[in-house]
């Protein structure tokens, strides 16, 4: 191997291709709960994790139904259901205003040193997200990120959402490494062994202690609290999942 961060294949040095699960993973969408005070009191922790919790459930849903519709008509009627659930009647303008927070979320602050640290040993990273790619590049831009990242994959290129084996399979296609070198990271366990059942590598970000992996038998490759943890691992087991080792 010529650089401890990269992998080969028959003695030809190849860097990794890292795709970012975005929500959750680099900015947090249950900060909107600051955002919600202001309609919903002091159940603006409650309706920000219903609105999350329901977010995800309606992409799920509609790619089981093979019944499309992207993901800011998914976060979008998800906080219409979690509003209403609580007996809040949302203004015209504050439902904008909420939906517009929803691309203003702040970075995790270990987000832009673990990929500053990657991007430093020449792998190739990448934003990769049920989010529609023009919603996640304003918001990713706005976060000042955008430009530590080679591309923004969308699943809306596919027509369907994670975890569906497709949206794996395209990101290792877009990335064109090897689904040995191809990771994703992710604090969503449903996102990870999505991964880990598409046949790519998967890192859980584990941000609380308190945080349960689904025990269903399929386990991360790695298991970090951060995104400067996961740089540190890659960077140091290289040689480990080197192909032609
Ligand atoms: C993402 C959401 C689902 O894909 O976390 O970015």
């Amino acid at each position: 191997l010529h650089d401890p961060g990269w992998y080969s294949i028959k003695g030809v040095a190849m860097s990794l291709v890292i795709g970012f699960d975005v929500y959750g993973t680099l900015v947090d969408p249950l900060e909107l709960r600051i955002h919600l005070s202001d309609v919903a009191g002091d159940r603006a922790g409650p309706v920000a994790e219903l609105w999350r919790a329901k977010q995800l459930e309606y992409s799920f849903r509609r790619g089981l139904m093979r019944d499309y519709q992207n993901f800011d008509v998914c976060t979008r009627q998800a906080l219409e259901f979690a509003t209403r659930a609580f007996g809040i009647d949302l203004t015209d303008g504050q439902r904008a205003q909420l939906l517009e927070t929803y691309q203003q979320l702040e970075l995790f602050p270990d987000a832009l040193p673990g990929l500053q640290l990657l991007k430093d040993h020449g792998h190739r990273l990448c934003a990769f997200s049920n989010g529609v790619e023009s919603t996640v590049r304003t918001l990713l831009e706005r976060a000042g990120i955008l430009t530590y990242l080679d591309d923004v994959v969308s699943v809306d290129d596919m027509r369907t959402f994670k975890p569906d084996p497709e949206v794996y399979h395209y990101l290792a296609r877009r990335g064109g490494a090897p689904p040995q070198n191809t990771w994703l990271v992710s604090s969503n366990g449903w996102d990870t062994i999505g991964a880990r059942v598409a046949g790519i590598r998967a890192a859980w970000v584990q941000r609380t202690h308190d945080t349960v992996f689904d025990p269903w038998g399929i386990e991360p490759d790695l298991v970090v609290a951060d995104l400067v943890e996961f740089a540190g691992r890659i960077l140091n087991q290289s040689g480990t999942h080197s192909v032609d080792a």
